[in-house]
């Protein structure tokens, strides 16, 4: 990599990592192990300046490393369109690997014109043990085309380099995965301790071409350090996509307090009192604001500023649930203005994705301070319910999973509402759980309730909302101490454990 294209790398890198090409977390790979760091660099196509920035550097690459060859061609699929964005930009002739033959016609697995003895050039998006790019050389070589190299956008660092080698074939990468690590440290976009856990794991996890383990199986004691559960949240607030998480998080660490109170009271006074007295103990009250009775612009004002005071976050319990428009409307209008005031609301997924476009669209704009109103709002997903017979299934949960984390709006989620720790991996989002009760049991109306110890260390409870175990002691205050030091002590044994 030469000196002047250094600075270009690494604002692409950053760039990178904003549009989800790579994220980190616990995720399943093909391999059986799960790993610290995810690539989808599928993504770019949706991003025509990173895609063309990522050409532009792989023909400097191609031309600092003076790889000619008479064709280039792309490891189906996502490499195809930076192969032809190459061979455009070069010149050069492209080939076509087709996957699977055709099953009619001429049976061709090389589309383009090529004679035996005519060289190529790989082209690659990332590379783990390099399989995907030798399937592709031996499709080349069965029709005599020689191949000596292969420059790819990143290298996992995980074999590939060497897997590819044996068979006579160069890699030459953009961007290593360690490259990566240390300019997004630099940037203070992610914390040494990932830098650590993902060094770690790679260095644990080698694999040969045919995907085994170079060695034995690694032990896993230790790779997965790096689940979300064990990550402390000033840790986890620097893997935030969403600026409300990482303000929340922040405050969980330094208040140390992991305790919501569900508000769920119908006058606006004692909501208030409530607050005041709660105030010190919680990290975020949440509110049902269509059961008051006597709701006003005053109270709302009143709110704030207990908010601001004990220094804890608003979530209005709305649970959206409708179509884009209808949410927009109910977001943003109507009496209560949630949107102006409530820094987090909860949304079912039920809609599918447009549940999120339709929550953004009714922020737009700057607010009084000239600030961007959507930065400072976020929403929290329900992916599961706490009610005794809801209808939520598991591919539901998947799907709410997918929505939380991926896709365009992924820095508006500050979290997912679930009452287990398998619903979601990703360490950037908070888990929200509510049924909570220091003495287990359920409601007359199919509420069911966990001990704080329980939802935290069992079930991955990053906050635990208590309604009525509160609103209903006899010392509002001394209730919601109690909840948040057993909460917060069974926090901070998971991280240690
Ligand atoms: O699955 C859920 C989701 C939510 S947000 N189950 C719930 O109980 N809630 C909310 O948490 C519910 O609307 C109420 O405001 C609070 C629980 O109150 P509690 O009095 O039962 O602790």
């Amino acid at each position: 990599m030469v000196a002047q294209n250094n600075d270009e790398m690494k604002a692409l890198a950053v760039k990178l990592f904003e549009i989800n090409a790579f994220k980190f977390g616990d995720f399943k790979m093909k391999v059986g192990i799960n790993s610290p760091v995810y690539f989808d660099l599928r993504v770019i196509v949706s991003y025509p300046d990173v895609m063309q920035t990522v050409a532009d550097l792989l023909v400097s690459h191609i031309k600092e490393q003076q790889l000619s060859a008479k064709h280039v061609c792309g490891v189906p699929y996502t490499a195809l369109p930076l192969a032809t964005l190459v061979s455009l930009q070069q010149h050069t002739p492209m080939l076509v690997r087709r996957k699977e033959a055709k099953a009619y016609g001429t049976k061709k697995l090389i589309e383009g014109i090529y004679h035996a003895g005519d060289t190529c050039l790989i082209v690659e998006d990332v590379v783990t043990s390099g399989s995907s790019i030798l399937d592709t050389v031996r499709d080349l070589e069965s029709e005599g085309i020689v191949v000596t190299d292969a420059v790819v956008v990143v290298d996992r660092e995980q074999g590939g380099s060497a897997n590819i080698a044996k068979h006579g074939v160069r890699m030459h990468s953009l961007f290593t995965l360690s490259f990566l690590l240390n300019t997004l440290r630099e940037a203070g976009r992610i914390e040494k301790a990932t830098v650590d856990a993902v060094a770690k794991y790679i260095a644990a996890v080698q694999i040969n071409s045919d995907g085994s383990f170079v060695g034995d199986k690694p032990d896993v004691v230790g790779v997965n350090d790096f689940v979300r559960t064990k990550i402390p949240f000033e840790s986890r607030a620097n893997l935030a996509k969403s600026a409300v998480a990482r303000r929340l998080f922040s405050l969980m660490a330094s208040k140390r307090t992991n305790l919501c109170l569900a508000a769920d009271l119908t006058k606006g006074d004692e909501i208030l009192d409530i607050a005041d007295k709660c105030g010190p103990y919680i990290c975020l009250l949440k509110t049902h604001i269509d059961i008051v009775e006597d709701f006003s612009e005053s109270f709302i004002a009143s709110l704030k500023a207990l908010a601001a005071r004990h220094q804890f976050l608003l979530m209005e319990d709305r649970k959206f649930a409708d179509i884009g428009n209808t949410v927009s409307l109910q977001y943003g209008k109507g009496i209560y203005k949630i949107s102006s005031w409530a820094d987090l609301v909860t949304a079912h997924t039920l809609p599918g994705r447009s549940i999120l476009q339709g929550l953004k669209a009714a922020l737009g704009g700057e607010d009084a301070a000239g600030g961007d109103v959507a930065a400072e709002r976020g929403v929290f997903l329900l992916a599961e319910m706490s009610a005794s017979g809801n209808l939520i299934d598991d591919k539901y949960k998947e799907t709410s999973n997918k929505i939380a984390t991926e896709g365009g709006d992924v820095d508006f989620v500050a979290g997912v509402v679930c009452q287990s720790a398998n619903c979601f991996a990703f360490p950037g989002l908070i888990q929200l759980t509510p049924g909570v009760k220091i003495d287990e049991s359920v409601d007359k109306l199919g509420q069911q309730y966990q001990t704080p110890e329980h939802v935290v260390k069992e079930r991955g409870a990053d906050i635990a909302v208590v309604g009525r175990g509160i609103l209903q002691a006899k010392n509002v205050a001394q209730a919601a101490q109690t909840y948040r030091d057993r909460l917060w002590t069974a926090y901070t044994e998971r991280v240690a454990k």
